[in-house]
């Protein structure tokens, strides 16, 4: 069953030391990766040989990490991440001597037919704007075309687009750029028709985009040629390094103002403006918006290094369960269940503010990582996800947007508007993954819901509660563990009892601890009402830890 030549293929790429397809699949310096890669294609191949479907993806990034670093990862044919079950076996053929015998069992355990199977599915390949990028793509379709499967490549392109071209595709629908900016430019015009408090013309709010030099801007400039959305003004699109000192991981981290590589672009904007600023990360899966202020004679680039006030994925989770709850009271909620997926890093604030909203709104809690936000949401018919860090999208089930045409057809002139309404925003948010390209679109579409041209009355809503964030070196991370969502240390005995003690003897502040899944270190973080308080309780679990 196995063929002698493709084995001896891959057992020739072997990568120089252990790697493991960890969240963000498998990422390293880039000189590191071509046996990584090629062995992915093989991995790729394999999976869509395991399972009825038009095509999986292969995505070469290494989103918000440095230049010199690259990363691949795979997408499954409904345009989500790789199963756990598939992470464990990609990490097993990729470090194995000889795959062999990884192969065998998956020939036997997964139906993967090496050759003669008559129905071939496709690997859709995308990259983003990395100088090692397309080399390392051109590894990957030299395995695919080993186990004599189909390549499309996509060229440069955000992941979100890849993620949503694997999906569409195994609907039966066409994959390509124009039908993915079509359908956000849809619900765009749906929502500038029937929703939107002011009119486009009569505005005066610049949106300025730091695109991080990374892949985002060429999308960037698609999605304003086909929404004609105006006063976007892309910076960071290129000329200088990617991730270096911009792009939404830094600002998030750093919180400060980040290098204009081409600030001449954005010096004309008047004076007396409204400024929405956002920042895409590398690949243009995270959006993160923050407000800066400039006095009147200070140039754009005086402002780099300054600090910032940042409005993080909690805001748009907000932001976005405030308008569907609009649209819904008009349906008189429509026996449409509604979630927002936090996990426990998400402000207390933001928390509290969204369990006040009341019916039909209900806020869970998951641990850190996409997949568990992600799986969450779609246990509801619109589940509304971001983790802080500016990952989120908001997904509607089939039956939610089975409902709502039903209205459309049906009903009354004023449900009709806020089922059209409710229908827009599934089109514009890829319902595959976060993306930080329509999820730009979406966040300028619904400050216009709530008719707010400024980011303060955004930012209003409620007031972020001290918090810390911080990372320690230890010698061995793994050692901190957890339960109930990350909320709970069990372990070591010694960080568990000073945790508990401070949340006994201080009720109103929270904290938590974990290793990190993509560092070598742990993560503590606290909140409450005073810093100055806060300071001095986080350095007591320091202690204990370090
Ligand atoms: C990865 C995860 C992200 C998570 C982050 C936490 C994906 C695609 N990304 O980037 O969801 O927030 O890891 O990193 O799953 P940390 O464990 O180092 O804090
Ligand atoms: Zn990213």
């Amino acid at each position: 069953m196995l063929d002698d030549n493709v084995v001896f293929e891959i057992q020739k790429w072997k990568p120089s030391q252990q790697f493991s397809y960890g969240t963000a699949g498998f990422r390293a310096h880039a000189n590191l990766l071509p046996p990584v890669v090629f062995r992915c294609g093989i991995l790729a191949a394999a999976r869509a040989l395991s399972i009825p479907c038009v095509c999986v993806g292969l995505m070469i990034t290494a989103s918000h990490n440095p230049s010199e670093d690259n990363g691949v990862k795979i997408i499954e044919p409904d345009g989500s991440m790789l199963s756990e079950k598939w992470e464990t076996i990609a990490s097993k053929l990729v470090n194995l001597d000889n795959p062999r015998q990884i192969l065998e069992e998956l020939c036997v355990e997964e139906d993967v037919a090496l050759k003669n199977k008559s129905v071939r599915p496709t690997v859709y390949v995308g990259y983003d704007s990395r100088e090692s990028s397309e080399p390392l793509s051109r590894l990957a379709q030299q395995a695919v075309k080993l186990m004599g499967l189909k390549y499309k490549c996509f060229g440069k392109v955000t992941t979100p687009q890849l993620h949503y071209f694997v999906k569409v595709a195994n609907e039966g629908v066409q994959a390509n750029k124009e039908n993915y900016f079509q359908r956000i430019a849809m619900g765009w015009d749906t929502l500038s028709q029937y929703a939107f408090t002011n009119t486009l013309e009569n505005e005066n709010i610049f949106r300025i985009v730091d695109c991080a030099n990374g892949v985002g801007s060429e999308a960037m400039q698609g999605l304003i040629e086909y929404t004609k959305i105006k006063n976007v003004l892309c910076v960071n699109t290129g000329d200088g390094e990617l991730n270096k000192h911009c792009g939404a991981d830094f600002i998030q981290k750093n919180v400060i103002f980040p290098i204009i590589s081409d600030s001449s672009k954005i010096e004309s904007i008047p004076s007396n403006a409204l400024v929405h600023f956002c920042s895409l990360d590398g690949d243009a899966d995270r959006l993160i918006y923050f407000i800066a202020e400039k006095s009147e004679s200070d140039s754009w680039c005086s402002l780099t290094g300054q600090r910032v006030r940042v409005l993080e994925g909690d805001r748009l989770s907000v932001l976005a369960a405030l308008v569907i709850k609009k649209f819904l009271d008009v349906l008189h909620g429509g026996n449409l269940s509604v979630g927002v997926i936090q996990t426990a890093y998400a402000n207390g604030a933001s928390t509290a503010f969204l369990k006040d909203l009341g019916e039909p709104i209900q806020v869970e809690c998951v641990s850190t990582g996409v997949k568990h936000l992600e799986r969450a949401a779609r246990r509801y018919d619109i589940g509304i996800f971001w983790e802080a860090n500016g990952h989120g999208t908001i997904l509607f089930s089939e039956s939610a947007k089975s409902f709502l045409r039903e209205i459309i057809e049906s009903t009354a002139k004023h449900t009709k508007k806020a089922a059209l309404c409710l229908l827009a925003l599934s089109s514009i948010a890829n319902q595959a993954t976060g993306d930080a390209i329509s999820n730009f679109i979406l966040a300028e579409a619904l400050l216009k819901v709530m008719g707010w041209q400024d980011l303060t009355s955004w930012e209003s809503l409620y007031q972020d509660l001290p918090n810390i964030y911080k990372a320690l070196h230890v010698q061995n991370k793994e050692i901190i563990q957890t339960v109930d969502q990350e909320r709970t240390v069990i372990a070591p005995e010694s960080v568990s009892r000073v945790i508990k003690d401070l949340s006994e003897s201080q009720p109103s502040y929270r904290f938590l601890i974990r290793p990190s899944g993509t560092e070598n270190v742990v993560r503590i973080y606290g909140e409450g009402p005073s810093l100055q308080t806060l300071i001095h309780l986080m350095q007591q679990i320091e202690n204990v830890v370090l």
